[in-house]
């Protein structure tokens, strides 16, 4: 039996920390929520944003933090919207995705867990592909309705084992094994 840690998700998105929370509690480490809206560097590379938000969550709250930055990359338009996921969403959303897209659907996500503290600054990524799908399939938050991963007919917000398989999980499980390692 592992004891249990904690640790502070910062984040302006509960869904996110939900998710986060209920992966890394099978793992005995206890995820608690700060909400908060994060410098978010323009840049095209998810890593350097990541890092960015990750010492500006350090250097509000003075916890262990773990950060998240995350993006949806379709092949057949350069990788949009990456980086810009967030923006991308509330703007056109799952709709005008979905309108810009021809027969070419592959897509991956991707996740970058940051963690931060007085002395450690340190990222986990993980990648699931997959496709988008031609229409909306649905309820869950984000890009969930439109995002079917690879080895499935169903979006993520219709089948129940997103948090098995997603790109989070991947990200977080990686973390999760080193700070385990780390508080030993
Ligand atoms: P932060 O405050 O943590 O930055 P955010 O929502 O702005 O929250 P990101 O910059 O990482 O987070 O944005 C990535 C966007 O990609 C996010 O707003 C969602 O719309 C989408 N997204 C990320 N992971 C997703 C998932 O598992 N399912 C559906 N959509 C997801």
């Amino acid at each position: 039996m592992h004891k249990s840690y904690d640790l502070y998700f910062v984040s302006s998105n509960k869904h996110k920390f939900l998710e986060a929370q209920s992966i890394l509690n099978l793992h005995g480490i206890n995820l608690r929520f700060l909400k908060s809206n994060l410098k978010e560097l323009q840049s095209h590379s998810l890593q350097k944003i990541a890092l960015a938000k990750a010492k500006d969550a350090f250097s509000k709250f003075h916890k262990p933090v773990i950060i998240e930055d995350d993006g949806l990359f379709i092949d057949s338009i350069e990788g949009f919207p990456g980086p810009y996921s967030s923006y991308v969403f509330k703007t056109i959303g799952n709709k005008g995705i979905l309108n810009l897209l021809n027969n070419k659907r592959k897509a991956k996500f991707v996740s970058i867990i940051t963690y931060c503290d007085k002395t450690t600054l340190k990222s986990f990524q993980g990648q699931l592909c997959g496709k988008i799908s031609k229409t909306q399939k649905g309820k869950g938050w984000g890009y969930d309705p439109i995002f079917i991963p690879n080895n499935s007919t169903k979006t993520f917000a219709v089948m129940n084992n997103k948090n098995k398989i997603s790109h989070r999980y991947i990200a977080l499980k990686k973390f999760s094994k080193w700070y385990l390692r780390k508080k030993e």
